[in-house]
């Protein structure tokens, strides 16, 4: 059985449940309280940062992008990566480039003197461009880069009040996604969370 030190607010470790969900992989999720981190988790990852994921052999997993792309080798099926090789590396580089869409998304959520909406709707049109091309970040199929980019859209809905309709194509993206019972899990669970905040 694998376990994952997660955290329902953080969308690092929504990008792992995603995949364990897609892929239907039985897990133990262990809620940690980010405002009073146990001392443990510095054990299991030396930042102390979630997600963290650990095999019942020991095996220590932390970056939710390596985790992603682990669970992905370890239970082949569903692939959430593409076949073609070169096809494979272009979604590597969307999300290596995550940091375009983190670093104005935290500037707003933080609130940090940089903050501007400006910005972060720039990075969206850049996205909303991207998927006027093709149907998913990943590709011709949805998989890996579009979980890696979806909980930050979610989040940015719900608790910074950005309206992405204006973004036609990745407004269409984010619909076609929340069909799929992975990502509706992870609406519902934020629904949740700012629920419990308010
Ligand atoms: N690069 C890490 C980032 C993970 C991360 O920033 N996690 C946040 C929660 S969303 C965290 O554990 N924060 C605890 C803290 O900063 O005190 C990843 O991709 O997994």
């Amino acid at each position: 059985m694998l376990t994952l030190y997660d955290a329902a607010r953080c969308p690092f470790a929504a990008r792992v449940r995603i995949v364990l969900a897609e892929k239907d992989i039985p897990y133990e999720p262990v809620e940690i309280d980010l405002d009073n981190r146990p001392a443990w988790l510095y054990e299991k990852s030396p930042v102390g940062l979630v997600p963290v994921l650990e095999e019942d052999g020991g095996f220590v997993l932390a970056e939710s992008r390596v985790i992603m792309e682990y669970l992905d080798e370890r239970f082949p099926e569903p692939s959430l990566m593409p076949e073609d090789s070169a096809e494979r590396a272009l979604v590597r580089l969307a999300i290596e480039r995550f940091d375009d869409l983190g670093a104005p998304y935290y500037d707003l959520r933080r609130e940090r003197s940089a903050a501007s909406a400006e910005g972060l709707h720039e990075e969206l049109a850049r996205l909303d461009g991207t998927l006027g091309e093709r149907p998913f970040l990943s590709g011709a199929d949805y998989g890996l880069a579009d979980i890696a980019y979806v909980p930050w859209i979610l989040r940015a809905e719900a608790m910074l009040d950005v309206d992405i309709r204006p973004h036609a194509s990745l407004a269409a993206w984010r619909d076609r996604l929340a069909e799929r019972a992975a990502i509706a899990q992870e609406i519902e669970l934020l629904g949740m969370v700012a629920a419990a905040r308010a």
